[in-house]
């Protein structure tokens, strides 16, 4: 069953995508952020394998070249100016429902304990990359925030503004990346902010400094460019009340595959 899922979201293309997910949304049943079409793989998340792992591989399975998709290097002047400082100035925030808010630099989460993971990241545009991914859990740092009540959501807002590759027609409604998850894939052993990718600090174009791992879920959960992480009590505010870039435009909220 939930393979059949994922084969069905790698095969289709984005088109197809976005209307199947419109005919979801119009179901008067299907839930606010937890459509009908995704509560199948979330629930097997949630009650069955609630702390289930991604598969992992073997260095010897590491995709050659990790290809780079949506945007390859944030064009604003904020990320430019710390790309050419070496990120020594980046500091990703944590706010929102957190008892102590955080500044983090990269070197802090370089002294943080760290996770490698050689996970398959799989594209809904049809492609997947095997790749070694390196960086401190989340659980770690949301703890030394401190989560206040209420806390639901995970946000994770990004440097870059995106509108679709131009190749593709897109450039149309460009608006900031950014992402969520809930607390269970939040806390998730293999949920990481990688800095490294098969041994080497991130490049541009594979999210530097550093970005989300969340390894049951698709692509474009896979946050590049983070810059700040909100914990919220809503989605509402965020974008166009979604959840992500991709689902204000019609993908699932929750991509597990
Ligand atoms: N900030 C940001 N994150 C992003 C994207 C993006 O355009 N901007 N694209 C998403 C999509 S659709 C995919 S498949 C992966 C691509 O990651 P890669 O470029 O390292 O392959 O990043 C995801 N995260
Ligand atoms: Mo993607």
């Amino acid at each position: 069953m939930i393979l059949k899922r994922r084969q069905l979201l790698t095969a289709l293309p984005a088109g197809l995508m976005l209307s199947g997910c419109d005919a979801l949304t119009r179901n008067p049943g299907a839930k606010a952020i937890v459509s009908a079409g995704e509560q199948a793989t979330y629930r097997w998340h949630r009650l069955v394998g609630r702390d289930g792992l991604a598969r992992e591989f073997g260095a010897a399975d590491i995709s050659p070249v990790f290809k780079v998709n949506g945007t390859h290097e944030p064009t604003n002047p904020e990320w430019q100016a710390l790309a050419a400082g070496g990120f020594a100035d980046w500091r990703l925030k944590v706010s929102g429902l957190v008892s102590r808010e955080l500044a983090m630099s990269l070197a802090d989460l370089h002294r943080l304990p760290q996770r490698t993971q050689i996970t398959r990241h799989d594209c809904v545009e049809g492609w997947s990359a095997i790749g070694q991914w390196t960086g401190p859990q989340l659980a770690p740092i949301l703890k030394a925030a401190g989560l206040r009540d209420g806390a639901r959501y995970i946000v994770f807002l990004c440097a870059d503004d995106y509108g679709g590759e131009a190749s593709k027609g897109g450039l149309q409604s460009t608006s900031r990346y950014y992402e969520s998850v809930d607390l269970v894939d939040a806390f998730h052993p293999q949920t990481i902010l990688a800095h490294s990718l098969n041994g080497a600090p991130l490049s541009a174009g594979n999210g530097a400094p550093v970005r989300l791992r969340v390894e049951r879920q698709l692509g474009y959960k896979q946050a590049k460019y983070l810059m700040h992480i909100v914990v919220a009590e809503s989605l509402a505010p965020f974008g166009s009340g979604k959840g992500g870039y991709w689902p204000d435009r019609g993908y699932e909220w929750y991509a597990g595959t």
